[in-house]
């Protein structure tokens, strides 16, 4: 068995509506271990890295701001296929659409703003994982 790790995030909009805990509970329920926790306000060059492949598109400085405007809870999660175990539990970008039984799906919706505030962010492969982890868990 290979043990995989990925960075989750509850961006600014699940921790000011107070799902943090709603959210960890439905990632621990469904069998991924906890690794590492903690609420951190994102510094603008943090998130200059962490977004680096969105550089020059549409959304990303509404991105940065979003993610600047509250503290962020990050973990890093671990286990077999986590990395897409909570892709398929966040569900799909947009959160009008995603699908019910997911984060984004149950929790989430279009707010008519700037960029799509969708309450989580997960790492998408193996090395963004391993490149978003050194970034939030420097320490
Ligand atoms: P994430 O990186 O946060 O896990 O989300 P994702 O892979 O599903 O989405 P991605 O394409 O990586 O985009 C990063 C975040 O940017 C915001 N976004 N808004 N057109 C829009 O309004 C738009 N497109 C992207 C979302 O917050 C998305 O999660
Ligand atoms: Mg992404």
């Amino acid at each position: 068995m290979t043990t995989e790790r990925t960075l989750v995030l509850i961006k600014p909009d699940g921790v000011a509506r107070n799902l943090t805990g709603a959210v960890l509970a439905r990632v621990e329920a469904k069998g991924y271990t906890l690794v590492e926790l903690k609420k951190v306000n994102a510094t603008r060059e943090l998130l200059e890295q962490h977004y680096e492949e969105h550089v020059g598109k549409p959304f990303y400085e509404p991105l940065v701001e979003f993610m600047l405007s509250g503290p962020v809870v990050a973990a890093i999660f671990e286990g077999h296929r986590v990395i897409e175990g909570f892709r398929s539990l966040a569900g799909t970008t947009d959160p009008t659409t995603a699908a019910p039984g997911t984060i984004r799906g149950d929790f989430g919706r279009d707010w008519g703003l700037k960029v799509q505030q969708n309450l989580v962010h997960g790492s998408d492969s193996a090395d963004s994982a391993e490149r978003e982890i050194k970034i939030w868990f420097q320490d």
